[in-house]
């Protein structure tokens, strides 16, 4: 049951992973889901699409009875002022483009396909200037964290290019729409839309005022909701968590969020091995986090390199290339990286970008 890689700004992360992460762009439908919208958006061009899965397009979003319980339960849970929420909805739009866009069938890119976009010249150097522009944040970051400035960067890097894209829609209208018109997700982002108003309310912003993905994820580092109230952190110290146009706060609240997803400072992240036999598809079957210990992986005909320690739990990992698959050993901070977006894809791009601005820095 994997996921759909794309690149990460265009879509969602799951949410049935135990730890309320944040979304970004990778989702993971279930099988039936996967079925269902791939043989919808196979008969159907995308503008119909949107506008036969969005039954309730031709009404208003205040139409919808799904509302006014979620409103009812803002009111009896959080206080919130039934009128005025009634009048923020009335405010929000249902929008067709983010259905359309969130019910594309699910074709994962091969790791071949997806590498390129992010491991190009532009963002290495990218992340070199940013590093240099934020020396002194990043240091305090790895020093308060323990996770290495390479790896933020990374992250910052492959979300929204270092800031320079973090997302057109309003975020009510992606929540709104997601919530109450998209039903595969529905529950999903009804929580999210409840995260949304308690946080706007927290840090005292307009809820009409946000933009990002078409998704919800929000600011530099693009955390939905839920990670913004849990992770997010000042790290600037003047009073106010601002991942949209505040640097400093997203380092640290990356930083932030990978400590709290256990961040183990100083270990390897992920190493290149080879195969031999078939034995080892039965560790890839076992998925990306790490189960088995090392130790225990030559019976399946997987090299283990001599400097890991073979105590330590770790995943067979196999990606996608034009000739011969790449395999690699995935280990825990590996998959703590894909705490931040459900897909080893994302992780392993995340890995080797934060690499190459590595290199790239250090030549400076
Ligand atoms: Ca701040």
């Amino acid at each position: 049951m994997q996921q759909v890689y794309r690149p990460s700004f265009y879509h969602d992360k799951d949410i049935t992973d135990s730890f309320i992460g944040i979304i970004h762009e990778t989702y993971r439908l279930t099988i039936m889901k996967k079925r269902f919208f791939h043989l919808l958006t196979t008969l159907l061009p995308a503008t119909v699409l949107a506008s036969a899965s969005g039954s309730l397009m031709a009404k208003e979003l205040t139409d919808n009875p799904e509302l006014h319980t979620f409103i009812n339960k803002m009111v009896e849970q959080h206080q919130f002022n039934s009128k005025r929420l009634v009048r923020l909805f009335k405010q929000a739009k249902l929008q067709p483009d983010i259905v359309a866009a969130i019910s594309k069938p699910a074709e994962g890119k091969p790791w071949y396909q997806y590498r390129p976009i992010f491991l190009t010249e532009k963002r290495i150097k990218g992340g070199a200037s940013f590093w240099d522009e934020h020396a002194e944040t990043l240091a305090r970051a790895e020093q308060e964290y323990g996770v290495p400035a390479e790896i933020i960067v990374a992250i910052i890097g492959v979300e929204t290019r270092y800031g320079g894209y973090t997302g057109k829609h309003r975020v009510i209208d992606s929540l709104a729409t997601l919530a109450f018109d998209y039903p595969p997700r529905s529950k999903f982002f009804t929580s999210e839309l409840e995260q949304y108003l308690l946080m706007t309310r927290e840090e005292q912003i307009d809820p009409l005022s946000l933009k990002g993905s078409y998704a919800g994820a929000m600011g530099i580092p693009q955390f939905i909701s839920s990670s913004y109230r849990n992770y997010a952190v000042d790290f600037d110290h003047d009073g106010h968590r601002n991942l949209w146009d505040n640097p400093v706060d997203a380092i640290g609240s990356v930083a932030n969020y990978f400590k709290q997803h256990g961040w183990k400072p100083g270990e390897p992240i992920a190493v290149q091995t080879h195969v031999s036999g078939n034995k080892y598809r039965e560790l890839v079957k076992k998925g990306m986090k790490p189960q088995l210990p090392l130790a225990e992986f030559s019976g399946f005909g997987v090299q283990v390199p001599e400097q890991l320690d073979e105590n330590q739990p770790a995943a067979l990992l196999e990606f996608e290339t034009e000739g011969i698959p790449e395999f690699w050993l995935g280990l825990h901070n590996f998959y703590v990286i894909t705490r931040y977006n459900h897909s080893p894809l994302y992780a392993m791009a995340v890995y080797q970008l934060s690499n190459e601005i590595r290199k790239q820095w250090e030549h400076k």
